[in-house]
This record gives structure tokens, sequence and C-alpha cells, in this order.
């Protein structure tokens, strides 16, 4: 399966056979103070250097979330957007919770993006898929829906096939489907990554579709989070994870050594353009 996203100038291939796609997920003002307040401030300078940094480090694909308490992203998100296009030319992944926020983001935003996230809510449903229709998107697909989380990897399953079965209908294609099937702090639930690397499997064998997690969200109040993150994202990949959300700066090396070691990455190319490139 073939996901193709464009950016200003880029475009990039999803494969579900390899190698794996880094989508870079420090655009996030979660727990970064100095986000929010350059933001505040509608200085783009910091968002500019963390885009060029986790390109410089292996993302092909930017996560740009504007969410923060008081924040306008209706106004927001546009231009952030917009300051971001303007330098590079990298497909976007537009990280909203608000539906208006992202009809504003799509209606400027440059070439094919990847809108971040639907779930399986009837609500959420009605209002992103339209979106994704009208304006030529691929979109991630949460495995949760009105009664919440499940944590049978089965029914997860089952609330991935529901959304895909209405993006169809909605005139989505299938490989603009991208499905994410849930990555929870392991801290608070000791069987939380078993779950989601189980989910990832099923989602793998039963329905070939492209896969993304928030990887870096098992760690959360663990030390070493670093440690966990890449051990995790090994295990992801063989399961069938196929374009994780994380922090390139800290996970290109066991990504590009994970796909090495798959047999993803001939003469080892892409795994030694890195660490000559980022000089590591
Ligand atoms: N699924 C989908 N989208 C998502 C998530 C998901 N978007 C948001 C989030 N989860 C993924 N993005 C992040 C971004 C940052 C962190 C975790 C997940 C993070 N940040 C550090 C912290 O909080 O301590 C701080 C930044 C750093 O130093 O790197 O952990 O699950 N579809």
């Amino acid at each position: 399966m073939q996901t193709v996203l464009k950016g200003k100038t880029v475009e990039v291939i999803i494969d579900s056979k390899g190698p794996v796609v880094i989508i870079g997920e420090c655009i996030n003002p979660t727990r970064r103070k100095k986000l929010v307040s350059s933001l505040q401030e509608n200085d783009y300078g910091y968002v500019l250097e963390l885009a060029g940094r986790q390109i410089k480090y292996g993302a092909e694909i930017l996560d740009v979330n504007v969410g923060f308490p008081g924040v306008d992203d209706v106004k927001l998100l546009p231009e952030v957007i917009g300051a971001i296009q303007e330098k590079f030319g990298v497909p976007l992944c537009i990280d909203s919770p608000n539906p208006r926020a992202l009809e504003a983001a799509l209606k400027s935003v440059r070439g094919k993006c990847l809108i971040n996230s639907v779930n399986g809510e009837e609500k959420s449903m009605a209002a992103i898929l339209p979106l994704a229709r009208e304006f030529g998107c691929a979109i991630i697909a949460l495995c949760m829906d009105d009664d919440g989380i499940t944590h049978e990897p089965e029914k997860r399953l089952a609330i991935a096939e529901k959304i895909l079965e209405r993006a169809l209908k909605t005139g989505i294609k299938e490989e603009d489907v991208i499905i994410d099937p849930l990555a929870m702090a392991v801290s608070a639930d000791p069987q939380a990554c078993l779950v989601t690397l189980e989910t990832i499997r099923l989602i793998r064998q039963k329905l070939g579709l492209n896969i993304t997690q928030g990887s870096s969200n098992i760690s959360f109040g663990l030390p070493d989070r670093d440690m966990l993150n890449s051990s995790f994202m090994a295990i992801s990949i063989l399961n069938g994870l196929t374009c994780p959300i994380a922090n390139p700066e800290k996970i290109t090396s066991i990504v590009r050594a994970t796909d090495l070691i798959l047999g993803r990455d001939d003469y080892a190319m892409r795994y030694i353009e890195h660490f000559q490139s980022n000089e590591i």
C-alpha cells in the first residue's frame, strides 16, 4: 500500500513495505514553553528552527500542532503553516482536534497533506471525512470511538475497519487512510504497549494499510525515555509500523538500524547517509 503526500516541492511515498517514514513531532507546544511564548507573540522563528532541525535529522514529514490553552487556532494554524511552507518543501501533517482550524488550514496549505486526525466517533467522522475528501488529503484514523479507548486489540481493529469503510463511502481512497493503533503511557498501564503492538500486527495482517503512532507517548513519566522509545520503535516497526510521529533527533538512528536489519536498506545506504550527514 502506498500513500503519496506532497509538500510545496517535495513528494513523499509512505510504502507499507518500508522503509519507514518519520513524521517529526516537535512542533507541538505540549511541555515546550518556548514554543508557546513564541507563538503567542506571532514570532515564527522558533517554529522554523524546529522544522529545519527535524528535517536535518531525518524527518520527511512535519507534524504541526499549535494547541495550547487560550489559542485562537483558526487563525494561528494557517499562519504557522504558511510560515513553514514559505521556507520548507516537505509535506505536512496537520494536528488539531478542531475541525474549524483544520478547515482554515486546508484552505491555504500547499500540496497534499495528512490530516491528524479523525476517530470513530460519529461526530468526528461527520466533520473530518468530508474535509479530507474536499481538499484531497490523506487522513490519520485513531482507533477510538464513542465508547472511548478499548484494551482489546480486536476491538481497536474493528474501529479502524469502521472508519475505513466510512472513508471509502465518503470518496476517500483506501491508501489515503493511515491507522493509528494508539500508543499510551506504559507507566499508567503495564499492558499498554502490548495492546498497541498486537493492534499494529492485526491491522497490517487484515487491512494492509499504512500505520502511524505517537511513539513518544509510551514513555511519559519514566526515566531514560529515549531508551524506552527506541526499544518500542524497533518492535513496532517489526510488527508493521510504517510512519511514526516521533522526535527525529532521538529516533532516526534506531529507525535506520531497524530498516537495515529488516532488509529494506540495500548496501546500508540510508543508514550510512544518516550518520554521515549528521556527523554522529
Ligand atoms: N497520535 C497522533 N498524533 C499525535 C499523537 C498520537 N500527536 C501528538 C502526540 N500524540 C505526538 N507528539 C508528541 C510530541 C511530543 C512528545 C510526545 C508526543 C513529548 N515531548 C517531550 C515531553 O513531553 O517531555 C518534550 C519535547 C522533547 O524534548 O522532545 O514527549 O499519539 N495521531
